[in-house]
């Protein structure tokens, strides 16, 4: 018999469900990089219209939507601000400082959550000695905190004091459906406080490949040049588009079962002994939670979840992220429970 295999890894893992297949095996192609994709385009204008953006565009992952976007929006030697927990400084290859050459201001959040106050500290005068501030990025949800929502007030606050000081705000969404879902604040408000936004078809949503990212028709533009210049063409990419309005069709309303799941899952693992979680951080699909060194080391915590078939990851010395997705089922959450409670002796 097969090992049972719970893939808690990330919502990166999905696999495209034979449906899904279908439509991109019959998607209709054009060249893209010629503008000739009806599918990709089809996918641009629903997305912009989704997003009350002008415009959008279908780029090959999440980090080089950040990075087109961070590209377009600024010029080597400035500053863009940004949490210091944030995927764009953590895990994009330095990819600020490699492709668009700028510095990166990290701003210690909380979980992830910076304030306007704090942003507005961190803007930097006129003043020849400083690197001049381009831009300010938030994340939303934020991976490394826990998959929380960023509180709308805050984001009003940023996006108010970004525009009285003319700087453009860019927000990673790579799961922004996800935070859309769980609040019922639909895309086209988070769309109002953002100059861009990035968002991913290849987490939650379960497509195979593609994020986008929508903004004015001019910053569209721009980001267009930087991803030919990175590579980013993708020809007959209708086949992935394809994939992608399915996903918004028909997996889009599946997240909040994603988010029942984790905090099910969490309010279970929560009372186990060398656990520390707090279950009101839980508010989406991610759950990271402490591992107290003195009864069990992370690390061989996630040993022996793996031996029993349960796959996640550390995320930090002493730390676990769980993510729930569109392959895990109450069954799975349920054998979860019961393997966290055989390894840690409960
Ligand atoms: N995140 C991945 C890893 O890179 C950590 C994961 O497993 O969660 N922004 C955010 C907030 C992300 O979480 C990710 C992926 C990206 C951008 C990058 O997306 P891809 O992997 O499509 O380049």
């Amino acid at each position: 018999m097969r090992k049972r295999i719970v893939d808690l890894r990330s919502d990166t893992l999905t696999r495209p469900t034979p449906a899904m297949r279908e439509v991109m095996a019959s998607a209709e192609v054009g060249d893209d990089v010629f503008g000739e994709d009806p599918t990709i385009n089809r996918l641009q204008e629903m997305v912009a219209e989704m997003t009350g953006k002008e415009a959008a565009l279908f780029v090959t992952s999440g980090v080089q939507g950040n990075q087109v976007s961070i590209n377009a929006h600024t010029c080597p030697g400035q500053e863009i601000i940004v949490d210091e927990n944030s995927h764009i400084v953590n895990y994009e290859s330095g990819a600020p400082a490699l492709l668009a050459g700028v510095n990166v201001h990290p701003l210690p959040g909380k979980n992830g959550i910076i304030t306007a106050h704090q942003v507005a500290g961190a803007i930097r005068p006129p003043d020849d000695h400083y690197p001049q501030t381009g831009l300010i990025c938030l994340e939303n949800t934020h991976n490394r905190g826990g998959g929380n929502v960023f509180p709308i007030d805050e984001i009003k606050r940023i996006s108010r004091l970004a525009r009285e000081k003319g700087l453009p705000l860019h927000l990673d969404g790579a799961r922004l459906w996800n935070a859309s879902v769980e609040t019922g604040i639909s895309l086209e408000e988070y769309g109002q406080y953002f100059d861009s936004m990035m968002m991913c078809f290849s987490k939650g949503l379960g497509a195979p490949v593609g994020s986008i990212v929508v903004g004015s028709k001019e910053f569209i533009k721009r980001a267009h040049f930087y991803r030919k210049a990175y590579g980013g063409g993708i020809r007959q990419g209708g086949i992935l588009a394809a994939a992608a309005i399915y996903a918004l069709e028909f997996h889009l309303p599946l997240l909040k079962d994603d988010h029942r799941r984790a905090k099910q899952l969490a309010a279970e693992i929560a009372v186990l002994p060398g656990i520390s979680l707090d279950i009101q951080t839980v508010q989406t699909n991610i759950i990271i939670f402490e591992v107290d060194p003195a009864f069990l080391e992370a690390e061989v915590l996630v040993t022996r979840l793996a031996e029993a078939g349960v796959l996640c990851f550390t995320f930090g010395l002493t730390k676990i992220r769980l993510v729930t997705h569109l392959e895990i089922t109450d069954d799975d959450i349920e054998y979860t429970v019961h393997v966290f409670k055989k390894v840690l002796g409960d």
